[in-house]
């Protein structure tokens, strides 16, 4: 377990550094054929990501009792589906950049083909980890299994968002609408690091549902706040493009409110998040740190 006394910034540390051994051992340093792709795979995965997901994944196991043992193959499984939607959301066919994670984005450095299966392989030995799990039961790996594959996928997951995100650009849409993109495309996978975290710990359906509800409005909370950054923040600190949104004609939350509006929003979203952990009857300090860095982030 995490040590509950550290602050946030030696826990964020301690789940980096937990969640890349346990990659480190899925996807070794050492050649796997095919070369190319492998070394595709490992480009991406290892390119600096702030592995938020994972420390998540850590912050609502350890609240729940849950020692991180059990919590390894599902926080390296949420950050491998996670750096696959990142490798194909860049792709010429989706948002077209060359630079994610401070690098040359995949496609770039290995070709569209092999950048495509790297993501293919990444979501599908995402799922054959989770189904491995031998310190987790049957029972329990089928639940991820379930968990995850909705929040990545369709109707109401990650896939689902992108194609809505896609479908709208260049065209009016409304705050409702934008709401809903972000709920898929970048909740649904915030959302299901909390649930699956929640499932392994074996909660309550009272538990569960709160649980829920913060990381909801969390995933709403990182959205606006990735919004907010895109303007705000340079290319250096972003590692990826900065001023992307506005190029290709996206709907945005300052598009709707503007800087200060939309910082106004995202204290009250952040207000929203924190309250709802008083139906949490643990000690939720870990999470309401989170609430607290995601408000404040700066990358
Ligand atoms: C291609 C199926 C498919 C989905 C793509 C993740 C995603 C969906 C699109 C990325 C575009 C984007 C900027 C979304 C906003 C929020 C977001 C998911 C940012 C990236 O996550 P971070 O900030 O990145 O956690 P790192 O690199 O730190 O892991």
């Amino acid at each position: 377990m995490i040590p509950e006394t550290q602050n946030l910034e030696s826990f964020l540390r301690s789940a980096v550094s937990l969640v890349d051994e346990k990659l480190d051992q899925i996807v070794p340093a050492e050649t796997v054929e095919p070369a190319d792709l492998h070394r595709a795979i490992r480009h991406s995965l290892f390119a600096g990501g702030k592995r938020f997901r994972p420390a998540f994944v850590f912050a609502v196991g350890n609240t729940f009792g849950v020692e991180t043992k059990k919590l390894l193959s599902l926080a390296a499984a949420i950050e491998m589906i996670h750096t696959y939607s990142l490798i194909h959301d860049d792709l010429p066919s989706m948002d077209d950049d060359d630079l994610r994670r401070g690098h040359e984005t995949c496609h770039v450095k290995f070709g569209e083909a092999t950048a495509i299966l790297a993501g293919d392989a990444l979501e599908t030995i995402a799922f054959q980890v989770l189904a491995e799990d031998e310190d987790l039961t049957a029972e329990i790996r089928v639940r991820l299994i379930s968990e995850v594959a909705r929040g990545a996928g369709t109707p109401t997951g990650m896939v689902a968002g992108q194609h809505v995100d896609l479908e709208s650009e260049g065209k009016d849409i409304s705050v409702e609408e934008l709401e809903k993109i972000h709920r898929g495309k970048t909740g649904a996978m915030i959302r299901v690091s909390a649930r699956a975290a929640a499932i392994i710990a074996e909660v309550s359906e009272k538990d569960l549902e709160a649980i829920t509800k913060f990381a909801s409005n969390l995933g709403l909370l990182f959205q606006i706040t990735d919004d907010l950054l895109d303007v705000t923040q340079t290319t250096e600190v972003l590692g990826k493009t900065a001023g992307k949104d506005v190029l290709s004609e996206k709907a945005t939350y300052p598009s709707f409110y503007g800087l200060d509006g939309t910082r106004k929003l995202a204290e009250k979203v952040h207000r929203e998040t924190i309250a709802g952990l008083e139906e949490i009857e643990k000690p939720t300090e870990i999470l309401r740190s989170i609430a607290d860095y995601i408000l404040d982030r700066r990358n």
